[in-house]
């Protein structure tokens, strides 16, 4: 198996709920670390660059406006197929799909305010780890 890292947001209901450390514990269980991490309020013009690939779908309005709705955590995570791990441990989109002790299942609401985001392959992950962070902001660690 391959170290990869991927992007991972905490998304404005998670923040709002204060259970970012949390959040963070279950990454840090499953054996990913964290080599990068801000707080950032996006706009509506980031929040649409970044879900683009969206732009299509009929959700794509709804979820810009829940993205810029509060601050998000974007945060890095590295380890040992760590695409597809941060995903188990996210949970299912929707909520009510998720397997019990997921991110999701604990502490997501609705299909549109579900905690968090991870990204979904190789590809997008690169894009989307360099859609927040420069090479300086991101860590080398133990
Ligand atoms: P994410 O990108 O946030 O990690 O979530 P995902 O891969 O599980 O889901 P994706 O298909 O990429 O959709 C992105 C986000 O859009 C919202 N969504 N709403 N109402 C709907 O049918 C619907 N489908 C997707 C979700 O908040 C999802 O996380
Ligand atoms: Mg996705």
């Amino acid at each position: 198996m391959a170290v990869e890292r991927t992007l991972s947001m905490i998304k404005p209901d998670a923040v709002a709920k204060n259970v970012i450390g949390e959040i963070y514990s279950r990454f840090e269980k499953a054996g990913l670390r964290i080599v990068a991490s801000k707080m950032v309020q996006l706009s509506a013009e980031d929040a649409g660059k970044f879900y683009a690939v969206h732009k299509e779908r009929p959700f794509y309005k709804d979820l810009c406006d829940f993205m810029c709705s509060g601050p998000i955590m974007a945060q890095v995570l590295e380890g040992e197929n760590a695409i597809a791990k941060n995903r188990e441990v996210m949970g299912a989109t929707n909520p009510k799909e998720a397997a019990a002790g997921t991110i999701r299942a604990d502490f997501a609401d609705s299909i549109d305010a579900n905690a968090v985001h991870g990204s979904d392959a190789a590809e997008t992950a690169a894009q989307e780890i360099a859609f927040f962070f420069n090479a300086f902001e991101l860590c080398d660690r133990p």
